[in-house]
C-alpha cells in the first residue's frame, strides 16, 4: 500500500484526507507546524499516523518527512484573505517559500505524485461566470498571489523536473472540523457556531455576495482522483466545487433553519481584498480526474451543524 505524507495534517482539510486514507489502508506521514492546526482533529487517528511538528519551510525536515513517500497531498497554508492583507510578507512564507521548499524535498525523494491545495481566490473579480481553468489568473489579495504563484512552480516542477504535480482550486470549503473561532475563519463555520450559540453573524457586504460553497467530502474525493489519475493530469489545475452559487444571505436563511436560530444579522462594509461572486465550471475535472460532486451544500451544512453541536455539548460537559 502506498505512503503518503500530507502536510497541514491537523488542518480541517489535511485531516480529513488522513481519515479516508487511513481507511483505505495507507501509511500516513502527517506534519504541521500548529500555527492553525489543532491536535485534537487527530485525536483518534493520532496513534495510527506519523506526526511531525514541522514547518513546511524547514527544508530539513520536510526532506526527512518525504523519505520513501509516494504521494504527497500539501495542505498546510495559512487560508485567508483578510489575514494576507493585513500581513503580506509573513503569510508569503508558509503558503509560497513552505510550497517550493516542499517541491525540492518532493522531486530530491523522487515522489511519484504532489497534490496542491489551490484556491478558487485564483480567479479574482473578473465578471465570467462559471470560472474555467483556461482563464487568466486575476489574483486581488496576497493570498491569492501566494496561491497563484504556487501553482506556476507545480507546473515548473512538472515540466522541468518530472515531477508529478496537480494543483487542485478548492472554492470556499466547509465541514466538520473547520476552525469556527478566528476572525478569519471561513464564513460558514463562524456563522455555524454564532447561530448555535445564540450570537449575531456579520455579513459583510449586502449578502449577495455568492460562493461556490464546497462541502469536503468533494475535496477529499478529488484529492484521492488526482493521486490516481493517468500522468496526462500532471502540470494541470483543476477546479475543486460544485458548480452551484449560493449567496451569503441564502446561506445564512438555510443554517438559521437547520439550527433554529431566532436572532437576527448584521450587515457591515464589504472586507478589503474580497471578491463579489465566484463559481466554477467542474467539467475539466470530471473528464480529467472522473470528478463528481459526492455531497451537496444542504447536506453538508446538516453534517458540519450536527458536528458542531457535538463540539459543544463536549465543551459543556467539560
Ligand atoms: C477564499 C477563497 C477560497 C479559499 C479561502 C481560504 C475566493 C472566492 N475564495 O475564500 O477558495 O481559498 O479563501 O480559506 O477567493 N464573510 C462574512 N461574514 C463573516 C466572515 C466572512 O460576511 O463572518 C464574508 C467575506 O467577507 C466574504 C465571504 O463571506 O465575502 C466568504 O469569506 P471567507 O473568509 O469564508 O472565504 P473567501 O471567499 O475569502
Amino acid at each position: 500500500m502506498a505512503k503518503v505524507l500530507i502536510t497541514g495534517i491537523a488542518g480541517f482539510i489535511g485531516s480529513s484526507i488522513a481519515r479516508e486514507l487511513l481507511a483505505q489502508g495507507a501509511t500516513i506521514v502527517g506534519v504541521d507546524n500548529l500555527s492553525t492546526g489543532r491536535m485534537e482533529n487527530l485525536e483518534e487517528i493520532l496513534s495510527s499516523i506519523e506526526f511531525r511538528r514541522a514547518d513546511v519551510q524547514d527544508a530539513q525536515a520536510m526532506d526527512d518527512a518525504c523519505v520513501d513517500v509516494d504521494y504527497v497531498f500539501h495542505e498546510a497554508a495559512i487560508p485567508s484573505v483578510p489575514k494576507s492583507v493585513q500581513d503580506p510578507v509573513g503569510t508569503n512564507g508558509p503558503n509560497l517559500d513552505g510550497t517550493l521548499t516542499l517541491l525540492e524535498a518532493a522531486r530530491k525523494a523522487g515522489v511519484k505524485r504532489l497534490m496542491y491545495a489551490a484556491s478558487s481566490a485564483a480567479y479574482g473579480d473578473a465578471p465570467e461566470l462559471p470560472k474555467t481553468e483556461a482563464m487568466l489568473p486575476a489574483p486581488i489579495s496576497p493570498y491569492a498571489v501566494q496561491k497563484v504563484a504556487g501553482e506556476h512552480y507545480l507546473s515548473s516542477y512538472a515540466r522541468v523536473y518530472g515531477l508529478e504535480t496537480v494543483s487542485l482550486r478548492y472554492f470556499n470549503i466547509f465541514g466538520p472540523r473547520q476552525d469556527p473561532t478566528s476572525q478569519y475563519s471561513g464564513v460558514l463555520a463562524r456563522f455555524i457556531s454564532q447561530m448555535t450559540a445564540g450570537e449575531t453573524p456579520t455579513i459583510f457586504g449586502d449578502g449577495q455576495t455568492s460562493r461556490d460553497f464546497t462541502y469536503i467530502d468533494n475535496v477529499v474525493s478529488a484529492n484521492l482522483l488526482a493521486a490516481k489519475a493517468p500522468s496526462s493530469v500532471s502540470g494541470k489545475i483543476f477546479n475543486v466545487a460544485t458548480g452551484r452559487r449560493v449567496t451569503l444571505l441564502e446561506a445564512y436563511q438555510a443554517i438559521k433553519k437547520i439550527v433554529g436560530y431566532t436572532g437576527d444579522i448584521q450587515f457591515k462594509p464589504e472586507r478589503e481584498g474580497d471578491i463579489k461572486h465566484s463559481v466554477a465550471d467542474i467539467s475539466l475535472a470530471q473528464q480529467m480526474l472522473g470528478y463528481r460532486v459526492v455531497a451537496d451544500f444542504t447536506y453538508g451544512l446538516e453534517m458540519t451543524i450536527e458536528w458542531s453541536k457535538g463540539v459543544q455539548s463536549m465543551t459543556a460537559i467539560a
